[in-house]
């Protein structure tokens, strides 16, 4: 035992002294076959099982974690060998799924935070019968393979959330969570708790790392206001991360922040303890009113003598000496691979069968809620179908040269037009709800509480200044299931989003941002709220579709492309709508058709021959237009393309593109208030881009856009300076 306290740290006054001592290094190299650390190992493991053939099967996870790095030759197995006896409590006592429906809308969801230990999920795959094989180990973090490094959702049945960025997976599993209660409150609001057949729990692992990141401190705040009951966090408290013990980043008391969250909170001061896990399992699952989190001390890469606590363990493969000597102390064959005998597979395979019961129970009681009025709009829901005559609601502006409207207004009329007929569609802003317009008028606050502006199943999110949380949230809740979640902010502070906007567009998750203040064109609050670089670097996302309307009816039509394109069995990726903060004037309404197609002919040139195209987005639209006006005056026949989303538009057939944009006629000129980067190949080499390549300035934005040359006039040069270029190589061309 008192071998055992210099080797597994248990409490967390030893951060100091959980490295095992230089002389215990020596006593093992020359001790004879591990005889002493498998007794402890043995001794200590295992414990807390009805069967023994579970306390194996945790010593085959530690062989298998061990294997795969080893296979691959890179990796990461020590968290996957400490954190065995909890992943396997939770899949096989605690996650209700059924192994065989892994898309099953009854099932708990299990997120794997700590994204870079994948081994502890797929193994967990593998032993439940997700059809995952040891052959899939033995591919792990290879090409075509199903065990990517990190979990990756929409590649590997049973992966819930692609996690890997630290701290992005605990805070989708909070959006789950919210999306879980806002489903429960649309469907089967009258259901006493516990017992709707939409009420299950979110289960996620979480790391040192998920904890240190901003965005935990975010959402897990949030989640403790939201106080969802329905949310179970392990932490997987192992004081180790990358750079060794986290003592040399890390001190403040974890449960105690959590505990100032609202949260519940456990200790398990053993991660081998699997009764006491249980315990506190049991008790976190019960607890409704509150998120809850277990602290549950672990030693990295337990039991390989050397490599157990240290930071190397995190992420290297061990060495065949040192994974030979921990399978001795496991009790597993040194020379032998991947082994998982088979009555300990089938062992764990018992699992299906339960999660086949839990299965056919929730259908019986779905079959009895589905007599009810709600069954048909949550069938349409989850078919991601849009309501019949849902179009006829959205609203459409007359015309207005003189005063218009600024794009984030009607960015709100639609939604207030949209609240009855898609009750799916909700979502809020982080705290810019009034400068956002993304509050739909008259519907009630999300909060964990009922009042005459409030209750817990609202539709009106609040995220606080929490950009990053926000957006990490609504990946949570388009991964849970079929709402459609939007989020507001500047424009200007997408920058405070984008680690989860990229995972939502990896993820294609239909997520809609509404980013409003989208240039300059915001005026006096100066250079820090204007988005100068922001529209390129979000176009530089692959498979983020960023659109800027010109007006309030491109804006309206834009919503509507956007729900259609977030609709059916194979949704579009996450959109970015962005949105003036300034009037601009109301143009007569293109076609749907031209909206959503991403480019469109707004102004067509004299006798349809254009000399001149103007390429044009959101607000510049309009300043295009008065130059095309000039331009045709002074005898150049241009044509005006409204481009509002480039990613729709080079979706589009090459024929509709060249149309469009004739190849032929290389006097182009692209006109936005942003950074030209991503304009160039559009205008071409003899074209010009009317941008801006520096920060923007504290004043009213009519000065603004006239001091930078944002101009009728200067577009108009631009053009002319364009013709006169291609005139020249033309008069060069001619002379040789
Ligand atoms: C946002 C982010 N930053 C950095 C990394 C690289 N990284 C992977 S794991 C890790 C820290 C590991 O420590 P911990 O989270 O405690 O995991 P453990 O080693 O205990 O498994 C880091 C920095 C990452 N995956 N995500
Ligand atoms: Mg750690």
């Amino acid at each position: 035992m008192a071998d055992r306290k210099r080797t597994r740290p248990t409490s967390r006054d030893d951060r100091r002294t959980t490295r095992p001592a230089s002389g215990a290094h020596a006593e093992l190299k020359t001790g004879v076959r591990h005889g002493a650390e498998r007794e402890e190992y043995r001794s200590h493991a295992g414990r807390g099982w009805s069967d023994d053939r579970d306390a194996r099967v945790i010593d085959h996870i530690r062989g298998l974690a061990m294997d795969a790095v080893e296979h691959a030759g890179s990796g990461h197995p020590g968290t996957a060998m400490s954190l065995a006896p909890a992943a396997y409590l939770l899949f096989q006592e605690f996650l209700r799924h059924d192994p065989t429906a892994p898309h099953w809308r009854g099932r708990d969801r299990f997120v794997l935070s700590v994204g870079h230990s994948s081994l502890t999920l797929y193994i967990q795959l593998y032993l439940s019968g997700y059809g995952m094989s040891l052959d899939d180990l033995r591919s792990y973090r290879q090409w075509g393979s199903r065990t990517p490094g990190h979990p990756e959702h929409g590649h590997t049945a049973g992966v819930e959330a692609t996690t890997g960025p630290l701290g992005q997976g605990i805070s989708a599993a909070v959006g789950m969570a919210m999306a879980a209660r806002r489903e429960r409150g649309l469907f089967d609001p009258a259901a006493a708790d516990g017992e709707s057949v939409f009420d299950h729990t979110i289960w996620v692992f979480a790391s040192d790392g998920d904890m240190q990141e901003g965005i935990s401190h975010e959402t897990c705040a949030l989640a403790g206001h939201q106080r969802l009951g329905n949310l179970v966090v392990l932490y997987d408290d192992n004081h180790i991360s990358i750079e060794g013990n986290t003592e040399v980043a890390m001190s403040e008391d974890v449960l105690r922040r959590f505990e100032a969250y609202g949260w519940q909170v456990q200790r398990v001061d053993d991660g081998e303890d699997v009764a006491a896990l249980r315990q506190a399992f049991t008790a976190a699952r019960d607890e409704t009113e509150r998120p809850s989190i277990i602290a549950a001390r672990t030693v990295i890469a337990y039991p390989a003598p050397h490599a157990q606590n240290t930071g190397a363990a995190h992420g290297s493969a061990l060495g065949a000496e040192e994974v030979a000597a921990a399978k001795e102390i496991l009790g597993l064959e040194p020379g032998h691979s991947f082994a998982m005998p088979s009555e300990l597979l089938a062992r764990a395979r018992e699992v299906v069968e339960r999660g086949r019961k839990q299965h056919a129970e929730w259908s019986s009681r779905v079959a009895e809620w589905a007599s009810g009025a709600r069954a048909a709009e949550f069938r349409r829901i989850a078919a991601r179908a849009l309501p019949p005559g849902w179009v006829d609601a959205l609203p459409s502006f007359e015309p207005d040269p003189g005063k218009g409207m600024a794009t984030r207004n009607a960015s709100g009329e639609v939604l207030a037009a949209l609240a009855s007929m898609l009750p799916e569609l909700w979502g809020g802003s982080a705290d810019l709800a009034g400068s956002n317009n993304t509050t739909m008028k008259g519907e009630k606050s999300f909060l964990p509480w009922e009042s005459e502006s409030a209750s817990r199943y609202g539709r009106t999110l609040h995220f606080g200044v929490r950009e990053h949380g926000m957006a990490a949230i609504c990946n949570g809740i388009a991964l849970h299931g079929a709402l459609r979640p939007y989020c507001g902010t500047f424009l200007v502070f997408s920058d405070y989003m984008r680690a989860a906007v990229r995972l939502a567009a990896l993820q294609h998750l239909p997520v809609t941002y509404v980013w409003t203040h989208d240039s300059i064109g915001l005026g006096e609050d100066g250079p820090t709220h204007q988005p100068i670089e922001q529209l390129a670097a979000l176009r530089a996302i692959p498979g983020l579709a960023v659109v800027r309307p010109a007006d309030a009816n491109e804006t309206a039509l834009a919503w509507r492309a956007i729900l259609e394109r977030h609709s059916g069995v194979d949704p579009d990726g996450p959109v970015g709508l962005c949105l003036t903060r300034q009037n601009v004037p109301v143009l007569p309404a293109p076609s749907p058709d031209a909206v959503a197609r991403g480019g469109y002919v707004l102004a067509e040139a004299t006798d349809g021959r254009p000399e001149a195209l103007l390429i044009a987005t959101g607000s510049e639209v309009r300043i295009a237009l008065e130059a095309r006006e000039r331009l045709e005056a002074d005898g150049v026949a241009t044509r005006v393309v409204s481009m509002p989303c480039k990613e729709w538009f080079f979706g589009q057939s090459p024929a509709y593109r060249d149309a469009v944009l004739p190849p032929d006629v290389p006097c182009r000129v692209s006109v936005e208030a942003g950074v030209s980067q991503g304009w160039q190949e559009l205008v071409g080499p003899h074209g010009v881009c009317v941008c801006l390549e520096h920060f923007g300035a504290s004043a009213p934005y009519q000065v603004l856009y006239q001091q930078y040359g944002l101009t009728p006039e200067r577009v108009a040069a631009a053009t002319q300076a364009s013709r006169a270029k291609l005139g020249r190589i033309k008069g060069s061309t001619t002379g040789n």
